[in-house]
């Protein structure tokens, strides 16, 4: 564990060096690149969003990683403790409640958006596409990282399925656990990714955890690994997912929960 906790430690200052960095050392290799980004055309929402800094480091950390990279796997051995439950883990909104009464039976993924063919998967749908089984890391924001095996269907094989509009930018997942009570009203977990991390190959909606299925503190019935990127960018207890151009309109605007809270929106590691 400990052992463990020092990589984490490395990986999130090595993320901040690059944000600090990225602004002025590769300041000229990046604006070099423009030229050749015919998509970022001026006044699109995408070409806004990359000229403030938070854009910056996910330009410029995509562009160090580059798109396909993937993310470290293990072997069953460097499984050492069970994963780490964190935030919400047990939500107490009734309508989760009541789906967890029924095992799941009533519960849909429901994929809206901006898709030709919208869709509302069962467990059993879900189960019986192919899968995908990966060994990870799953490095948490607050410092501390957990290895487990994680099974699930790739997202890209549901984003197929449901055709994606070309328009769609970003996959918005919706989730049924309620994160904060104000008095302004209750807040359920969101968050976004966009299509290349979507479509990347250890991109899994995961229904297993280490050989059983998922518990309800780790997301059950359904939660996304995206493991390039930090634990706060995989949303557990999923309901939806939504193909959206753009996320300006929901919650405070920055794409998540946490993202609305001060996180960056690319929480790359
Ligand atoms: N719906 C939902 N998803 C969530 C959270 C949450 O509170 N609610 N917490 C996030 C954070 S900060 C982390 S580190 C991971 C924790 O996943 P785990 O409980 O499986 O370790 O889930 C992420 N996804
Ligand atoms: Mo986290």
């Amino acid at each position: 564990m400990a052992k463990l906790e020092i990589n984490s430690n490395f990986q999130i200052s090595r993320r901040k060096f690059l944000t600090g960095a990225s602004v002025g050392a590769s300041g000229i290799m990046l604006s070099g690149c423009d030229a050749f980004d015919s998509h970022l055309s001026i006044g699109s929402g995408l070409r806004s969003f990359l000229e403030n800094a938070n854009g910056l480091t996910y330009r410029a950390q995509r562009f160090l990683a580059g798109r396909d990279r993937l993310a470290p796997e293990f072997s069953e051995a460097d499984i050492r403790q069970p994963q780490r439950p964190n935030g919400v883990t047990s939500p107490d909104d009734d309508d989760y409640k009541a789906l967890l009464a029924n095992n799941f039976a009533d519960w849909r993924l429901e994929v809206s958006g901006l898709v030709e063919k919208p869709l509302s998967l069962s467990h059993e749908q879900l189960t019986n596409m192919p899968s995908r089984t990966q060994i990870t890391r799953h490095d948490c924001v607050e410092g501390w990282s957990c290895i487990a095996k994680w099974t699930g269907t790739p997202l890209s094989l549901i984003l197929d399925q449901a055709v994606v509009k070309p328009q769609a930018r970003y996959v918005m997942f919706h989730c049924l656990d309620t994160i904060d009570r104000s008095l302004s009203g209750d807040i359920k977990y969101y968050g976004t990714i966009d299509l290349i991390d979507a479509r990347h190959p250890q991109t899994i909606l995961a229904y297993g955890l280490n050989g059983k299925p998922l518990p309800v503190e780790n997301g059950a019935p359904l939660r996304v690994r995206v493991e390039r990127q930090l634990g706060y960018k995989m949303p557990k207890y999923l309901s939806k997912i939504e193909l959206v151009d753009g996320f300006a309109d929901v919650g405070g605007g920055r794409g998540g929960y946490w993202e609305d809270n001060g996180y960056d929106w690319y929480g790359g590691i």
